[in-house]
C-alpha cells in the first residue's frame, strides 16, 4: 500500500517507519522544511531508541520519504499535535488543516486515520464535515477511523508493534479496512469499535495515569506531615495483589497527561471533578518542590542552585510541559539563581555538570535519567558550596552521598527506613 503519513512528530515519523519496515511506500509529510530534509538524509530531528536506524534504513531502500506536501496515496495517517489552548480547550488547528491538506488527494476507496489525540466526537463532528469536502461520501466512498497510538516514549517502536490497538471506525467498513492496514505491522491485538468510543478510551488511559499519579504525590506530602517515608510505604502496599501505587515526583510533564485530561474536562459539563482536582495536584507539585527548595537555601544570601534534569520524564530528550522548567521558571521568578544541567534536554538552555554544581548552594535530582546513575558523589562534592541534595524522585543512593558529605533530601520521606535494604526503597541510581 502507498500511506501518506501526516506529521513527522514523535508518533508520525515512528509510525511512517514502522510501516516502510512492513514493505509499504510511505510519504511522510511535515510543514516544517528542517524536519523534511532532514527525513531525507536518512537522518532524526528526535531521540527515541532504535529509530535512527530504522529511517535511514527505510530511506535508503526508498521505501520512505519525506515531502512539505501530501500526495495520492491509499492511506493517509493524521499524526499531528492536539496542544492545549489558553482557554483549556483542545487546539484542533493542526488536525484541520492537516485533514484540509489531503482533501485534494482522496480518492474513491481511500481510507483516512486520525491518530491525534482528540476530544471525544471530534472524528465525527470535525474531521467527517472536511473530508466531505472532497465530494467522497464518508463510510461509503471514503473510509475513515480514529485509532490513537498508546506507544510510550522510550519505548515507542517496540509498542507500535506489540501493543494491542483500539480501531475506531465511523463504521464497521472504516474500522476492518483500518483494522486491515494496523494488522500489517501490530502483534498485538486490534480492538474494534466505534470513533468515539476510541476518542474517549484513549482519554480515559491517560487520565487514569494523571490521577494515580496524582495519588502518589498526595501520599507524598501527607507522608510527610505524618512522619511516613512514603517510598517505604508504597513499597508495601504494592505487595497487595489488586494494589499498584506509582511514584511521586516533581510533577507530570509530557505532552500527553497534562494534557488530555482537560480534553474530558472540555466535555464534561462540571462533571470531572476528580478529574480536575488530580490535574490541580499534579500542577502544583512544582511549587511544592520550589518550597521545599526555598526552605532548603533559607538564610543563605543569593543561593546557587543547580537543578539535574529539565525533561518531562527520564531518558527522554523532550521537555514539553515539563515540571522541571516549571520549577527553573518559578525559581528564576523569585530572582534565584537556578542552572540546569542536562545531557538529553533538547530546545533548552543548559550547562555542563560541571558548571552547574560548581559553587552550588543546593543540588536538585529533577529527573532520573539513567546517565545520573554513574554521578560520583565524591567528585560532585568537590565541585560544590554547600553539600544538600534534594532528590525528587526518590532514586539516590543516600549512603553514597551520605557518605560523600552530603545532606540528602527526599521528597515524601517524612522518615528513614528502619530496614532499608529490606524494602526495596534503598534506591537504583547513584
Ligand atoms: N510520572 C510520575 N510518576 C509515575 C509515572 C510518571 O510522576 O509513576 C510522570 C513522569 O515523570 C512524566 C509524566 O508523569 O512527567 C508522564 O510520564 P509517563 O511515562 O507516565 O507517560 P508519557 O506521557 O511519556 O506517555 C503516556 C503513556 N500513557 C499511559 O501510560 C497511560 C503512553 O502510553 C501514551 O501513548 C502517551 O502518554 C501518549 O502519547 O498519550
Amino acid at each position: 500500500m502507498k500511506v501518506c503519513v501526516i506529521g513527522l512528530g514523535y508518533i508520525g515519523l515512528p509510525t511512517a517507519t514502522v510501516l516502510a519496515d512492513s514493505g509499504h511506500l510511505v510519504v511522510g509529510v511535515d510543514t516544517n522544511k528542517e524536519t523534511v530534509d532532514t527525513v531525507n538524509r536518512g537522518m532524526i530531528h528526535i531521540a527515541e531508541p532504535h529509530l535512527r536506524e530504522k529511517v535511514a534504513a527505510a530511506v535508503r531502500e526508498g521505501r520512505l520519504r519525506a515531502s512539505e506536501v501530501p500526495e495520492e496515496a491509499d492511506a493517509f495517517i493524521i499524526a499531528v499535535p492536539t496542544p492545549l489552548a489558553a482557554d483549556r480547550k483542545a487546539d484542533l488547528s493542526y488536525v484541520k488543516s492537516a485533514a484540509a491538506e489531503i482533501v485534494p488527494c482522496l480518492r474513491k476507496g481511500n481510507l483516512v486515520i486520525l491518530e491525534s489525540t482528540v476530544p471525544p466526537r471530534t472524528t465525527v463532528d470535525v474531521l467527517l464535515p472536511i473530508l466531505g469536502e472532497s465530494g467522497l461520501v464518508p463510510g461509503e466512498d471514503l473510509l475513515v477511523a480514529f485509532c490513537p497510538e498508546r506507544v510510550l516514549p522510550g519505548k515507542i517502536l517496540e509498542e507500535l508493534v506489540n501493543n494491542n490497538r483500539v480501531i475506531g471506525g465511523i463504521n464497521g467498513k472504516s474500522a476492518m479496512a483500518a483494522a486491515a492496514l494496523y494488522s500489517t505491522f501490530v502483534k498485538g491485538e486490534l480492538l474494534q469499535t466505534d470513533a468515539t468510543t476510541a476518542e474517549m478510551t484513549k482519554l480515559m488511559e491517560n487520565t487514569y495515569r494523571d490521577v494515580n499519579i496524582a495519588l502518589a504525590n498526595e501520599f507524598a506530602m501527607v507522608a510527610e506531615h505524618a512522619g511516613v517515608n512514603v517510598w517505604e510505604a508504597i513499597h508495601f502496599a504494592n505487595q497487595h495483589p489488586r494494589v499498584n501505587i506509582l511514584q511521586p515526583g516533581p510533577g507530570v510533564g509530557g505532552h500527553c497527561i497534562a494534557v488530555d485530561p482537560w480534553f474530558i474536562v472540555e466535555k464534561a459539563a462540571g462533571k470531572a471533578r476528580l478529574i480536575q482536582t488530580a490535574r490541580s495536584v499534579n500542577g502544583g507539585m512544582p511549587r511544592y518542590v520550589v518550597e521545599k527548595i526555598r526552605q532548603l537555601t533559607e538564610g543563605i544570601a543569593a543561593p546557587k542552585i543547580a537543578l539535574l534534569g529539565l525533561t518531562y520524564k527520564a531518558n527522554v530528550d523532550d521537555c514539553r510541559e515539563s515540571p522541571a522548567l516549571v520549577i527553573k521558571k518559578i525559581l528564576e521568578g523569585l530572582g534565584l539563581q537556578a542552572v540546569a544541567h542536562d545531557p538529553l534536554a533538547k530546545n533548552v538552555k543548559t550547562v555542563s555538570l560541571r558548571e552547574a554544581l560548581s559553587q552550588a548552594d543546593l543540588t536538585v535530582l529533577l529527573v532520573n535519567h539513567e546517565a545520573f546513575g554513574s554521578l560520583d558523589p565524591e567528585e560532585l562534592a568537590g565541585l560544590v558550596r554547600r553539600k544538600v541534595l534534594l532528590d525528587t524522585r526518590g532514586v539516590v543512593c543516600r549512603r553514597l552521598w551520605e557518605a560523600a558529605g552530603f545532606r540528602v533530601e527526599v521528597l515524601g520521606e517524612g522518615a528513614r527506613p528502619l530496614f532499608p535494604d529490606e524494602t526495596g526503597a534503598e534506591k537504583k541510581i547513584s
